[in-house]
Order: structure tokens, then C-alpha cells, then sequence
């Protein structure tokens, strides 16, 4: 597998000099600083791609080329975004930039609750508590019909949650939530929130589907013409939130997009963190089940609380994840193509000098190093056997 590192550019804390040393060969990254729906320039695609490869790595995958809440929510703009999102794919082709990830969560990417988590060990983990969840739900944010969404001992125990918080950590639980984790392009505040919310209101699972069918129509002939594979990224945690619809989240959601649009450049990330959060989701299954079309993996594993819904980001190789499966089974796919498939740590723990210096949550040096040397530990093994 071609070993890569998310860098989130010249303002990242983790230098290209630093990941030099980490054994990663290829960066992920994408132009933040171009707003949602606006066109990727080739001269600013190529400015970016220089700084990488003066540094002696490549840009392997641009995660992500997001796409807007017009697309998403079926509005009249979204054909202007569209053609926007296919002139970006033509000038990363261009460059040579050949794998692009990207989401279709509404309103929020990513969510936890907690950032760090004491571990035993005295590293940190991020966390995602589902009675916390529901206590900003139901008791901060307090959405119309939340009540309905959850059975009565959650609310109950929802509201002995809300209670026991401070002032300063409801504040705290509310900025974790929807200020936006790194990478997430959308930083909210309660207002914010709730009218971002209230937009999709009449736009259920069935909509959400129909607007990603459309963008796909779109945009995959674009990706073939540009030679760019798309790999979407599941839904984190993989289940509705906030009375959101959620439509990439199952081995079924994946089958729907690949017959949605089919195409050898309409494809996924398997992000084993994400969609391993569901029991019913066999991952080792759906990596051989779905891997000509697996242009992207993001290795890590989580761990489930007993609730079924909670989960913490557990070490690499210790989680529910069947994590010598999946390679084995990339490296399978990898084989029969010729050709390797770039994969990161994702996210890791926060650990050593990690928790001395002001890194972004998730995205630590010494955690996610480790996870690599762990992964790519498991694939010398299997290589060798
Ligand atoms: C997160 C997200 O789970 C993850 O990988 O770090 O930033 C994710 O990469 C984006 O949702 C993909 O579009
Ligand atoms: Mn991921």
C-alpha cells in the first residue's frame, strides 16, 4: 500500500520535513482555503503539488474536494457548484492528482463529543458519547421533535447528563459538537446550527439520495474524462444524527452509490473507524465485496460501548476492527490491479510529546506514527508469508 499522511498545509504544526521521517511517501491534503463551491485554480493546484514534491513526497489524494449544502440539499445554485466541482477534477487530472475523497454528510462532517479521553496509559482518545449526544440534542440545542428521536431512558439519562455539567463544559460539549473538527469545512454556532438544520426539513433519506444521484451523474463522467477516481467517505458516526438523514453508512448505501453511477472512477474510502462503529457492517466482507472500487483506506479502528451507539478510537490494532483482515484483503485488490492503494493512519492517539504541543484533535505526530508503523508492520508480515 502506498503509505500516506494527512497534512493540512503551510499552517499545520506537523511539517513536510516531519513526515518525512514518519515512513509516509505521499500526502493527503486539499486547498483549505478555497471556500466550498468555488473552483480549484490549476495554478494554485500546482503552487501546492511544487511545495510537496520539493519536500520529496507526493500529493497522492486530495481530501477533500467538499461539496457544498446547495449540492447536498437539492438548491437551485447546486448546477453552478456542479460544473464548478468538475472544472476543479479536470485541473487536479491535469496535475496529474488522481484520487479525490469527499463526503455527503449533511450540515456536519465528522462529530465527537470528547477530544481527550483519558486513555489508562495516560495518551488521550477521542470519543463519542451518545448520552451526550442527545443531552446537547434535547437540553442545549433543543430541536424541535428531538424528544421523539430518542427512547425515554436516553432522554432521562440525557437530562441527569445535562445536569451534571458546568457552565463552562456545556459550553465546552456544544464547541466539540459543532465548531468543526479538522477537516470539517463548517464551524457553527447554536444559531448557526439550528438553521442549518431547519434547511433540510422536508429532505429525508430518499431526497438526500436523489441529490447524490444527481451530483454523481454529473461529476463521474467529469472524474473519467479527467482520469481522477472519486472516493467518498462515510458518514462518522455511521448513523442519523440531530434527525439528519445519513445515506453512506452500510455495505447496502455503498452498493446504491456504486449502481447509482457505475464507473471504475465512482468508488469509496474505506474508512474502517467510521464504518466499523456498526456491528452489522463486516468490514473484512466489504473490502473484498467492494475493492476495484476502494480507491482510498483510512486505517484505524473504534472501539463500541455497551450502549452500541458510544465509541472511543482505540489503538490502531486493538479495536473491533478486523485490522489484519482488511489489509489482507487490500493487498489482494492490489495485486489483481497491479497497482497500490494509498492508505493513512486516519486519525491516532495523543501520546508523549503529542500532549505538550498544540496539535489538531486527532491528527497528533507521535499517535499517528505509531499507527502507521503498526499497519505497515501487518503488511510486511503478510507480504512475507
Ligand atoms: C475525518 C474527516 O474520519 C475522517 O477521516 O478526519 O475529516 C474526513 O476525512 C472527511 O469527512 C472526508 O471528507
Ligand atoms: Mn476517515
Amino acid at each position: 500500500m502506498k503509505a500516506t499522511w494527512r497534512w493540512f498545509g503551510p499552517s499545520d504544526p506537523i511539517t513536510l520535513n516531519d513526515i518525512r521521517q514518519t515512513g509516509a511517501t505521499g500526502i493527503v491534503t486539499a486547498l483549505h482555503e478555497v471556500p466550498t463551491g468555488e473552483v480549484w485554480t490549476e495554478a494554485a493546484i500546482q503552487g501546492r503539488k511544487a511545495l510537496i514534491e520539493r519536500a520529496g513526497l507526493d500529493w497522492s489524494v486530495v481530501e477533500s474536494v467538499p461539496v457544498s449544502e446547495a449540492i447536498k440539499q437539492g438548491l437551485p445554485e447546486r448546477d453552478t457548484h456542479i460544473a464548478h466541482y468538475c472544472e476543479t477534477l479536470a485541473n487536479l487530472g491535469a496535475q496529474g492528482i488522481d484520487t479525490v475523497c469527499y463526503n455527503f454528510m449533511p450540515v456536519l462532517d465528522w462529530t465527537r463529543t470528547e477530544l481527550a479521553w483519558p486513555l489508562p496509559s495516560g495518551a488521550t482518545a477521542l470519543r463519542f458519547d451518545a448520552i451526550a449526544c442527545a443531552a446537547f440534542d434535547l437540553f442545549l440545542l433543543k430541536r424541535p421533535g428531538a424528544d421523539q428521536d430518542y427512547a425515554p431512558d436516553t432522554v432521562a439519562r440525557a437530562k441527569a447528563h445535562v445536569d451534571n455539567l458546568t457552565h463552562a463544559q456545556q459550553n465546552a460539549l456544544i464547541h466539540t459538537l459543532i465548531a468543526g473538527l479538522p477537516g470539517a469545512e463548517e464551524h457553527y454556532t447554536l444559531s448557526q446550527f439550528r438553521s442549518a438544520i431547519a434547511a433540510y426539513d422536508g429532505i429525508d433519506h430518499a431526497r438526500l439520495r436523489d441529490n447524490l444521484a444527481y451530483f454523481l451523474r454529473a461529476v463521474v463522467p467529469a472524474a473519467e474524462a479527467a482520469g481522477v477516481r472519486l472516493a467518498i467517505h462515510p458518514d462518522d458516526p455511521p448513523y442519523p444524527l440531530f434527525g439528519l438523514p445519513r445515506i453512506v453508512s452500510t455495505a447496502d448505501d455503498v452498493a446504491w452509490l456504486l449502481d447509482a453511477a457505475p464507473s471504475p472512477n465512482n468508488g469509496i474510502t474505506l474508512c474502517t473507524g467510521s464504518y466499523g462503529v456498526r456491528a452489522d457492517n463486516n468490514l473484512v466482507a466489504m473490502a473484498a465485496r467492494f475493492g476495484p472500487n476502494i480507491h482510498f483506506a483510512h486505517l484505524r479502528s473504534t472501539r463500541r460501548e455497551r450502549d452500541g451507539r458510544s465509541f472511543h478510537e482505540a489503538d490502531h490494532l486493538d479495536g473491533d476492527v478486523d485490522m489484519t483482515g482488511v489489509i489482507q484483503a487490500l493487498l489482494t485488490e492490489e495485486r489483481r490491479r497491479n497497482a497500490s492503494i494509498p492508505m493513512r493512519p486516519d486519525h491516532g492517539h495523543h501520546m508523549l510529546d503529542d500532549l505538550n504541543r498544540s496539535m489538531r484533535p486527532g491528527y497528533p505526530l507521535i499517535g499517528r506514527l505509531k499507527g502507521l508503523a503498526a499497519l505497515q508492520g501487518i503488511e510486511a508480515a503478510l507480504k512475507a508469508n
